[in-house]
């Protein structure tokens, strides 16, 4: 019998994921930065990693920390210039190490020069490179009423109303976070060029895809239904999560990738797809279909939320905690799929505090526990910063500490709609201290006092399933 292999670095690889404002300062300004990243690769490559993905440097007025990009060929000055971001992808490069970026294209940030013009008037060429939508009608003080329904990911409505043309934009995420229309062809390929050939022409080896599964809106964009009659504005994700022409989209855009490439390059693309079904998950990463080579499940991160309301914890089991993990991998038994393994990111608390025990007496050996978990599981294992000296959330941070947008925004929408001494208040604090955002944005090693590395050596994990036909 002769067996095929068609191995892939990426299948075999550790990625560790880098937030670029809290790992390294190079120049003491309180930010991280890029010169920052390139001064600790020895140390990075010394824990045999052999991919970094770096979080969005691009230009942007951080409303919700780079993710809402104001240009996307521009580095932000905090984190330095372009020569520093080439210089750290070049060095990176010396040391056999690869990079990932971060492709942020379901939405830019209202600074954006596109939105900008888009906004300017209701007959300008870019207009419908957004959604655009008229009141659907108007309060009895005047107060106009968005298009749908629809609550942002942020907390509140998902559209905000601009005065200049009397219209309303869509955000799914922060206000400052206009979605693009991406049913307009002259959009995505701007898009293609702007966010993906230009750092691809700059030699990155691959993109972590933002937010990947929601691209494609329902047609007219039609009102949630009411699934919490105790707030203004509803869950509408069945409307734009996995939507119709999402797989289209992608494929279209991993095609545009191949053309800007040097012959015999590859590149890797991770997804973050979050839920979904079993199809959806198979149809985003067989390889035949060419379009993300592994995804990210939120399956096992979201364990002990409230389906509903993400910021009201409920009791779960470990092993609740098993299955869903397993949900990340299971489906590409037997396919060409491939798969990632995680514990932690930029969005998520620290996983010895959220799934063991961060106490003094038990920190390191709980964080050797999970470490030891998510590299003997099939699939590509993602590691983020500190996560290899197990670092703890936070204690204590009050409400007017919090800086992400996500835990601003929610707290906003609570005190508006419930008020700030309801129950509803007392279990986002119980939630926030648990799993808020900014648990993984603390700076590097800050919090450690005893610094040991929790992780055996990354790199040859095993893999259960071996996918390499
Ligand atoms: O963690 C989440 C799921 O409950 C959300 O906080 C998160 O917004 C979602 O996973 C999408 O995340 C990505 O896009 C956001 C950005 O705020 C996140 O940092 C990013 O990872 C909008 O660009």
């Amino acid at each position: 019998m002769t067996i095929i292999h068609n191995p892939k670095w990426w299948k075999e690889a550790t990625i560790y994921q880098i937030y670029p404002a809290s790992f390294k300062d190079s120049n003491n300004d309180g930010w991280g930065d890029l010169a920052g990243i390139t001064s600790k690769l020895d140390y990075i490559k010394e824990l045999g990693v052999d991919a970094i993905w770096v979080c969005p440097f691009y230009d942007s007025p951080q409303e919700d920390m780079g993710y809402d990009i104001a240009n996307y060929e521009k580095v932000w000055p905090r984190y330095g210039t372009s020569e520093d971001c080439f210089q750290m992808i070049e060095e990176s490069h010396k040391r056999g190490i690869k990079v990932i970026v971060d492709l942020v294209i379901n939405h830019c940030s209202e600074e954006h020069e596109w939105f900008k013009e888009s906004r300017s008037s209701k007959t300008n060429a870019k207009r419908d490179w957004f959604f655009w939508k008229p009141p659907k009608g108007y309060e009895i003080d005047g107060t106009p009423i968005p298009p749908n329904n629809w609550r942002s990911f942020f907390g509140g409505s998902a559209w905000k109303y601009d005065e200049n043309t009397e219209e309303f934009f869509l955000h799914v995420f922060a206000p400052g976070q206009p979605d693009f229309n991406w049913e307009n062809k002259e959009c995505r390929q701007a898009i293609y060029d702007s966010s993906v050939g230009f750092w691809l022409r700059h030699n990155v080896d691959g993109f972590r895809i933002d937010v990947g599964s929601m691209y494609s809106k329902v047609e007219g964009l039609p009102d949630a239904s009411i699934t919490d009659p105790t707030v203004p504005y509803q869950d509408g994700t069945d409307f734009f999560v996995n939507g119709p022409r999402i797989h289209e989209y992608h494929k279209e855009m991993r095609q545009y990738m191949y053309t800007q490439i040097p012959e015999g390059k590859e590149i890797m693309t991770v997804g973050e797809v979050g839920i979904g079904n079993e199809k959806d998950f198979k149809d985003y990463t067989s390889s035949k279909e060419e379009e993300f080579n592994m995804m990210f499940n939120f399956k096992h991160t979201s364990v002990g939320e409230s389906p509903e309301f993400k910021y009201e914890l409920i009791p779960f089991t470990l092993k609740d905690f098993k299955l869903a993990l397993a949900e990340s991998f299971l489906f590409i038994e037997g396919t060409d799929c491939w798969s990632t393994i995680y514990l932690e990111n930029h969005d998520q608390p620290r996983s010895v505090s959220r799934f063991g025990s961060d106490s003094p007496e038990w920190r390191e050996i709980s964080s050797k526990m999970l470490a030891t978990l998510i590299i003997s599981l099939t699939g590509t294992v993602f590691i983020y910063q500190g996560q290899e000296l197990g670092m703890p959330n936070f204690k204590n941070r009050k409400i007017e500490q919090i800086k992400c947008v996500e835990g601003t925004g929610t707290y906003g929408a609570i005190k508006r709609d419930y008020g700030e001494d309801s129950e509803k208040m007392k279990k986002f604090y119980e939630a926030l201290a648990l799993i808020s955002r900014d648990h993984g944005r603390t700076p590097f090693l800050g919090v450690v006092k005893s610094p040991t590395l929790v992780f055996p050596r990354m790199r040859n994990h095993g893999s259960i399933l071996m996918n390499h036909l």
